[in-house]
């Protein structure tokens, strides 16, 4: 695998609000940017068989990573994989059916932690890594590539109930019932993610991103032990380990809470759902020296049209001067007509110049 490239902060337009730097336009990428809304990625999904066959085959998840970037010209691409594949490279049983989304043998107490080990990761995560190494290759100069995976307290919340849920109630409640079971889970989740992220900056990642889908279903009294103590945990290794790799969290939900995440966790930038207020949180996480990123609705990407115009003009004023990155307030949505798509980025990056 070849060494990591450093990353070009005079180049890379991605990187710059990092160093305390708003630059217009702003830098932009999409939350789930690669899938299901690309015909060209239905196409290859179609060739490689499993959902998971796609992630751990370098040349195919290399190729999907790439799609949205030469179509749309994105300022970073996001490595190609899922957050479920740290549990099944622990050894959990994980299968993705079609229409049905992820379905995991689930893990539901403190006995069954042994289906977990943490020896088996490596031949997995190799593949990840080398997905990594041929998208570095294959990007754009100036082009940031971000590597990710799930927070712990998120994968736990599908480890736990085996499949996506509305509430997240199994891992809250196992949590209640067994919270040092429960923090045995979350302690594998954040040792194993730590080995992963560090293993992708290694491959050429430039900035990794912890996705916390479900950090808001949990209340404000447990969000410290099972969202903030394991992400700073994570930060903390990642920084020392790799000081010159920002760190994006999305914690999503989790509102009044996010200055205090912030601080907290010591990322580097914050993911900002469409329910935060991002002109009252501005001020606060630009003195924290914190890089913001947000937030549209996705289904304004899929309604497009004036609204759409108006709201992305909005969301740059809204950013003001503080170092921004533009984004969605969560993933893209199946139903997304490309052509909308490529509409956002135009209008990101007229919308700013003038
Ligand atoms: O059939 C298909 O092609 C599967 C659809 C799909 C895709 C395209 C899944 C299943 N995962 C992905 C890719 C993916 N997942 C990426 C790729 C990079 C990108 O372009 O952004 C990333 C970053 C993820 C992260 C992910 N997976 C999250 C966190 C972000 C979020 O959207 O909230 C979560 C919660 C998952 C779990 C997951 N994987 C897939 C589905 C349908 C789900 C959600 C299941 C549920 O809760 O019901």
């Amino acid at each position: 695998m070849p060494g990591r490239t450093p990353p070009r902060l005079s180049e890379c337009r991605f990187l710059q609000p990092f160093s305390g730097k708003a630059i217009s336009p702003p830098p932009v990428w999409l939350m789930r940017q690669a899938g299901r809304y690309l015909p060209e990625y239905r196409e290859i999904r179609e060739k490689a068989g499993g959902f998971l066959d796609l992630c751990y085959t370098p040349t195919l998840a290399a190729e999907v990573t790439l799609q949205p970037i030469r179509r749309f010209g994105f300022d970073a691409a996001i490595l190609f994989s899922d957050i479920l594949v740290v549990p099944h490279a622990l050894g959990q049983k994980v299968e993705f059916k079609e229409g049905e989304g992820p379905v995991l043998e689930p893990i539901r107490q403190a006995a069954d932690l042994s289906r977990l080990d943490q020896s088996r990761t490596t031949d997995k995560f190799a593949k990840v890594y080398e997905t990594v190494a041929r998208v570095r290759d294959g990007l754009p100069r100036g082009t940031a590539l971000i590597g990710f995976c799930g927070a712990p307290w998120t994968v736990a919340t599908y480890v736990v109930a085996g499949h996506g849920t509305t509430d997240q109630a199994d891992a809250r409640l196992w949590a209640y019932r067994d919270p040092e079971g429960f923090s045995r889970l979350i302690d594998i989740l954040t040792t194993t993610s730590i080995e992963y992220l560090s293993g992708q900056i290694l491959a050429g990642a430039d900035v990794v991103q912890i996705f916390d889908t479900w950090a808001g279903a949990l209340p404000t009294n447990e969000l410290e032990r099972w969202v903030i103590t394991p992400t700073r945990k994570i930060v903390t290794e990642l920084r020392s380990r790799h000081p010159e790799v920002p760190v994006i969290g999305f914690p999503k939900g989790i509102g009044v809470h996010v200055p205090h995440y912030v601080e907290e966790t010591g990322v580097d930038g914050i993911g900002c759902d469409t329910t935060m207020p991002m002109p009252e949180l501005r001020d606060r996480i630009a003195e924290l020296g914190v890089v913001m990123q947000g937030n549209l609705d996705p289904l304004l990407l899929v309604a497009g049209g004036v609204e759409l115009e108006r709201r992305v003009c909005e969301i740059i004023s809204e950013a003001g001067d503080a170092p921004f990155i533009f984004n969605l307030g969560h993933g893209i949505v199946p139903q997304t007509p490309p052509s909308h798509v490529a509409r956002l980025v135009e209008l990101v990056r007229q919308g700013s110049s003038g």
